[in-house]
């Protein structure tokens, strides 16, 4: 390590790379059982992907910066920014019929863009002319018994279906009735049907997610007495700024010292791991079922998590943060054109799934993309650039920058951190005063946005109107 030249860290190989980026743990039992890489079908093309949280939905659809939208949090961008063309409206107007169903946008009624969709799938007609809520648990969605199930919830007095730590198995024979598997039917039966014209379909499962809600044969995969705990370092905290570490002290007291002390943090990991092999059972009907249909030998698939997930690190249990265990995700490509069994070491984000789509799929240009199509490199994987992305906070004024194994990451107060994850995985050791680092600092800090916009229009002053199966939202009172 000490013998690299700063200028060179900007650009080299990460060798720390896990099989599913998105868990925050080593998820073993999921290569057996069969992975988003999965086995015998390992024909993805994997990138590393940085970017999100709340407003990554937004990006994707958007193919922009909450930096440029105003989504930091729950703003909702075709509200703010109508002129916007969505990535379901550029198939649509690419000649493609367009099929949508689950959590793809936020999940709450007033969330989904309907623009565009031949068909956007709920369960219910209930839910259309509720504002199309894509909620996972609701709708007589089958629930555990006890429910909440979770010793976390159970305590606590003011439970009200809030789902956070929540998690427990669903009777195997209520496995078809769970609302991810209905969803993952419907586009199946979609990829059954033959096309006349191309086609456009996105399906977002729910899982894994609190509440992480699975049929009992995938919790049984992984006993409690046999998880393995993510790596902690009781002294994480001591170097961050101080505001950044009185925050996550605080949260580790509440949730990470709580879980200890109920002693229930094996379960609540089972809980997530059940729910990520429940999900990749699902990922395997639908490519069985494309395997199996007119279609195989010529659909691109591409594969992402919005969000990955802290569990104990830094205190965190959680996303809304800037640290990688909380962006990095798995992003999985394979097609035509798409080389098989290969992953790269280039650097990318959920805003070029856009501009790639459009590249391969040749779907109307947008110029005013902020990220960039990555046909090359999936074409051939060594292709790699320098290139740092962008990964926003909740608010303007904070992000990180991340360059290959390099992420920046200041705060609007001025607070800094800098890790070298080839060295430092874990990101247990900040670099940002180090004077060593000096010049890295800067070169990054350099790209992040010159601006940032305010945050759209808040839904607290906005209210939803229902019209039929349709809605809109207008400012409260009119
Ligand atoms: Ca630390």
């Amino acid at each position: 390590m000490g013998c690299r030249t700063p200028q060179r860290h900007l650009l080299r190989s990460r060798r720390h790379e896990r099989l599913v980026g998105a868990t925050g743990i080593e998820a073993s039992k999921n290569a057996q059982h069969g992975s988003p890489c999965r086995n015998g079908r390992d024909l993805y093309q994997r990138a590393h992907c940085r970017h999100l949280l709340r407003p990554s939905r937004s990006a994707i659809f958007t193919g922009r910066y909450a930096s440029t939208t105003g989504v930091y949090g729950t703003e909702i961008y075709f509200y703010d920014h109508p002129e916007y063309r969505p990535l379901q409206v550029a198939f649509k107007e690419g000649g493609y019929k367009v099929y949508g169903a689950g959590k793809l946008f936020h999940h709450p009624a007033g969330c989904a863009d309907l623009r565009g969709w031949d068909e956007f799938y709920v369960r219910t007609d209930a839910q259309k002319v509720a504002g199309w809520p894509m909620d996972g648990w609701e709708h007589g969605a089958p629930l555990p018994d006890p429910y909440p199930h979770s010793k976390f919830n159970q305590i606590n007095k003011k439970w009200a279906g809030k789902p956070f730590m929540e998690g427990g198995p669903i009777p195997n024979d209520k496995a078809e009735s769970i609302t991810d598997t209905v969803r993952t039917q419907w586009a199946c039966d979609i990829l059954k049907q033959s096309h006349r014209e191309p086609f456009f379909l996105a399906l977002g499962l729910y899982a894994p997610h609190f509440p992480n809600y699975a049929p009992q044969k995938f919790f049984d995969m992984y006993p409690t007495e046999s998880i393995q705990r993510p790596e902690w370092n009781a002294e994480d905290l001591d170097d961050l700024s101080g505001p950044v570490r009185r925050k996550y002290s605080a949260r580790k007291k509440a949730i990470h010292d709580k879980l200890l002390e109920l002693g229930i943090v094996d379960s609540t990991l089972q809980a997530y791991l059940a729910s990520i092999s429940y999900a990749d059972s699902l990922l395997g009907r639908v490519l069985d079922t494309l395997e199996n249909s007119p279609h195989a030998d010529n659909t691109v698939i591409v594969f992402w998590s919005d969000h990955g997930y802290g569990h104990g690190e830094k205190g965190n249990w959680g996303k809304h943060t800037l640290w990688q265990r909380t962006s990095n995700i798995p992003f999985l490509w394979a097609g035509p054109g798409i080389a098989k069994n290969k992953k790269t070491e280039y650097t990318a984000t959920l805003i070029d799934m856009y501009p790639t789509l459009a590249r391969l799929c040749d779907l109307p240009s947008d110029s005013e993309h902020e990220g960039q199509s990555l046909h090359f490199v999936l074409k051939n994987p060594t292709q790699t650039r320098n290139r740092s992305v962008f990964l926003p906070h909740d608010h303007p004024g904070s992000c990180a920058i991340i360059n290959g194994d390099w992420r920046y990451i200041y705060y609007k107060d001025g607070s800094e951190e800098l890790y070298d994850l080839d060295a430092d995985f874990h990101e247990w050791n900040n670099l940002a005063d180090n004077a060593e680092y000096a010049g890295i600092k800067k070169k990054l800090k350099a790209q992040a946005p010159a601006t940032f916009a305010p945050a759209g229009t808040s839904r607290n002053t906005l209210q939803m109107v229902t019209e039929g199966e349709s809605f809109h939202w207008a400012p409260k009172g009119e």
